[in-house]
């Protein structure tokens, strides 16, 4: 059984090489690029992916991609920046395969320093937090080594192209009661210089994207606090970065 991996990339020539040659076999890489200027799409084809090229710009946008040029039965998302080794993908994709999860999210492990900056901890732990309370999901971190199956994925009709697409993802998903899980998995610090997390526009996008998709939770889970405040604002309406 084939699994496909999608791996958003804007500019990863320096992380490509590692991650692709580390692909456990039976999985295939499918490397969406973001209009990357450094020669990743080039180095992806010469490491043997499959390389989609997406000009609309934003993690969401490439991710989306990656997922309709997929055509395994059982997907999976994870960075191209060298932060988790692809051959823990098994991790997540196995229980899946195996009927006992429908969404596996892979739980940052910290290896080495600097792979997880503070504040980025902490904004994904008070995210996580949320989601339990909204959504009544039981996970603790958004992590974005993740596996699910493909047309299921795709029926969530995710519209956010950003950087909300990893929570909008769970989010729907949840709301759609699938049987959401996590497993530890390494998270080792990213090849090359920080484009979201060590940076304060990146975070700020990030958390600018984020609130809005949690603007758009509609039904509460049994026993969550209902949700209030304003009608939500439709993702689709968003621009794109
Ligand atoms: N920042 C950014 N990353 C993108 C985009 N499109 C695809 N990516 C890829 O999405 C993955 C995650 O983005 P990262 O920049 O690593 O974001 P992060 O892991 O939250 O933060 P840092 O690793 O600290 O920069 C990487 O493989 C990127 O190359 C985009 O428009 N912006
Ligand atoms: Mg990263």
């Amino acid at each position: 059984m084939e699994i496909d991996v999608v791996l958003p990339c804007l500019n990863e020539a320096g992380a490509l090489p590692w991650v692709l040659s580390r692909m456990p076999s039976g999985y295939r890489a499918i490397v969406a690029d973001n209009g990357s200027t450094d020669g990743s799409a080039v180095i992806a084809a010469a490491h043997g992916a499959h390389v989609v090229h997406v000009p609309q710009r934003g993690f969401g946008a490439a991710c989306h991609a990656g997922l309709l040029a997929a055509s395994s039965d059982i997907v999976c998302v994870m960075d191209a920046d060298a932060s988790f080794d692809p051959g823990d993908l098994p991790a997540v994709a196995d229980p899946v395969a195996a009927g006992g999860a429908d969404l596996m999210l892979g739980r940052r492990s910290v290896r080495g320093k600097g792979a997880w900056p503070l504040h980025a901890r902490i904004g994904n732990r008070v995210l996580a937090a949320e989601l339990r309370r909204r959504v009544g999901v039981p996970v603790r971190d958004l992590g974005p080594m993740r596996a699910a199956r493909r047309e299921a994925l795709l029926g969530l009709g995710l519209e956010d192209r950003r950087f909300g697409y990893p929570l909008e993802m769970v989010v729907r998903a949840a709301e759609a009661g699938w049987r959401i899980a996590e497993t530890d998995i390494p998270y080792y610090p990213r090849e090359g210089k920080s484009k979201v997390t060590g940076t304060l526009g990146g975070t700020m996008r990030t958390v600018k994207d984020m609130r809005r998709v949690l603007a758009s939770i509609t039904a509460p889970a049994p026993g969550a606090a209902p949700a209030s405040g304003p009608a939500p604002a439709p993702l689709a309406a968003q621009a794109s970065s």
